[in-house]
């Protein structure tokens, strides 16, 4: 037994919670599934695992880029508030769990086993569960292992180390498996059978975003109107310029950033010094600005580059198990991969009009004079709100692409402030924000504090019905738009 759990510990650590060595393993399996000879499948492993390397560059600039200069704000004026981030999550659960709760989480490896080895058995009886998708984002499932284990603390603040392990595990294995499952149609019609799913933190709002900009786009056919897509649109004269999605980004970002860094000021750059990402005294302010301001669209060009450098090994490998061992699925994988399908314009967009509704919200907090104040974080900022912008912008065109990543900016906001605030999270600065854990998990929570271990057995039975009813739509299109995705889109209004 201690061996076995040295070896999933091993591979835990190294592999499952890596998603870059995780989907090269995949690619790796899939090939020799197919009976390719080895040297290709070893060829396929490393170009997977370097593609997925390169992304991570992409998203990581990102991040450790403009994550400094929002939290900046917290600093400047000196605010007691709770960031939302995924990270500032991880570090606060961490932070408080024993002074909250009495207890450490070091179960971290036995729950993932638990989870993962649910939504891998979900996917394999797949006729009876109608679940076609596995969830590979690890650095995502250790943040959500850890919100989670708060929040059913938070309900259940007595119970043992191994009904909260069953609890959690069979919670989370199924909102994995369900909630990847949930993006299979959608990712699939916008990568035009690109073969994967998302694994993230919005997997349940990408289904609702999809789902409203269809009947947006249902209805504006009715009135033989068409939704007019991010892509169709020709700017005139001078703003011509904006067609092309490198000054867009450039010049979006010059103004959002540029103002943000105008807020903090130059001597706040020269405090933090160039060794933090700041300057020196006899550095240009402007020069900077525009450098940091810039990097935005290098680092998304980067991330591009590197989701297409995996993609295509995925996709075709991954039939090596979808032939075999799991019949009909397909991986969930960073949500960030579908930046590089859609209207590349779409993403800025999906940023810009999310950090609208995120800033709004944040003044109305303020001038509310509400307890828990919120710092915008970049990752949902961007992640979720750019992902909402490319599905949206498929499906509902422009109009959509605004208003649906405007609205969860709101929801990003209220819903940090609202959950972090009951379950006692924001008192050690940061709370998770990403969509579905503002939204799906604070109800999750509201249901197991009231209604206890019932409250369990209707979270689980609820998430088991949502793929019988996806399924019941559309039963001929259901498999194969995974099986054979021409065919279905031969079928289906794809559009
Ligand atoms: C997250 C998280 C990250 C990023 C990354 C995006 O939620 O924890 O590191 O988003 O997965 O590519």
């Amino acid at each position: 037994m201690e061996i076995l759990m040295k070896v999933w510990s091993y591979f835990a650590t190294n592999i499952l919670t890596q998603p870059a060595y995780f989907i090269g393993v995949l690619v790796f399996v899939g090939y020799l599934l197919l009976k390719k000879p080895i040297h290709e499948c070893i060829a396929g492993f490393l170009k997977a695992t370097i593609g997925y390397f390169i992304l991570m560059v992409g998203s990581k600039g990102l991040v450790d880029n403009f994550r400094p200069i929002l939290t900046g704000l917290k600093d400047k004026f000196n605010l007691d508030a709770t960031v939302i981030d995924p990270y500032f999550g991880q570090n606060a659960v961490t932070e408080g769990i024993e002074k909250t709760f009495g207890r450490t989480f070091g179960d971290t490896m036995v729950l993932l086993l638990i989870a993962f080895v649910f939504n891998i058995l979900l996917v394999r009886f797949t006729k009876q569960t109608k679940l076609r998708s596995v969830f590979t984002t690890g650095n995502v499932q250790v943040q959500h292992a850890a919100t989670a284990f708060w929040l059913i603390l938070f309900a259940f603040p007595t119970l043992g180390r191994l009904p909260i392990l069953l609890i959690m595990g069979a919670i989370l294995g199924l909102y994995w498996a369900v909630g990847t499952n949930l993006t299979v149609k959608p990712t699939q019609e916008l990568t035009e059978g690109a073969g994967f799913a998302v694994a993230h933190q919005q997997m349940f709002g990408i289904a609702l975003v999809s789902w409203i900009s269809e009947k947006y786009s249902k209805r504006e056919k009715k009135n033989h109107k068409e939704a007019k897509k991010v892509e169709d649109i020709e700017l005139p004269g001078f703003l011509e310029m904006f067609n092309e999605n490198m000054v867009a980004t450039g010049v979006l970002m010059f103004a959002f950033f540029g103002s943000i860094m105008m807020v903090l000021g130059r001597q706040y750059f020269i405090d933090l010094g160039p060794a933090n990402g700041g300057i020196t005294d006899t550095q240009s302010f402007l020069f900077y600005i525009l450098t940091r301001s810039l990097q935005f669209a290098v680092y998304l060009a980067i991330l591009q580059l590197g989701v297409r450098t995996f993609v295509a090994e995925l996709t075709e490998s991954f039939t090596g198990i979808s032939n075999t061992i799991l019949p009909g699925a397909v991986p969930g994988i960073d949500v960030a991969a579908t930046f590089a399908f859609g209207a590349p314009n779409a993403v800025t967009l999906g940023f810009m009009f999310g950090a609208l509704g995120q800033f709004l919200t944040i003044g109305l907090l303020i001038l509310l004079k509400s307890p828990t104040i919120i710092i915008a974080g970049f990752i949902p900022l961007f992640f979720d709100n750019a992902a909402f912008a490319v599905y949206a912008n498929r499906k509902g065109g422009i109009k959509m692409a605004c208003l649906l990543p405007f609205l969860s900016g709101i929801l990003q906001v209220a819903g940090s402030a609202l959950i972090a605030s009951w379950v006692g999270l924001a008192k050690y600065g940061g709370y998770i924000g990403m969509f579905d854990w503002v939204t799906v998990w604070p109800l999750f929570t509201v249901i197991m504090k009231f209604l206890g271990f019932v409250g369990v057995g209707i979270i689980i039975v609820g998430l088991i019905l949502i793929p019988q009813l996806e399924y019941r739509k559309d039963p001929e299109g259901y498999f194969q738009i995974t099986e054979d995705y021409d065919a279905y889109a031969e079928t289906h209004d794809v559009d």
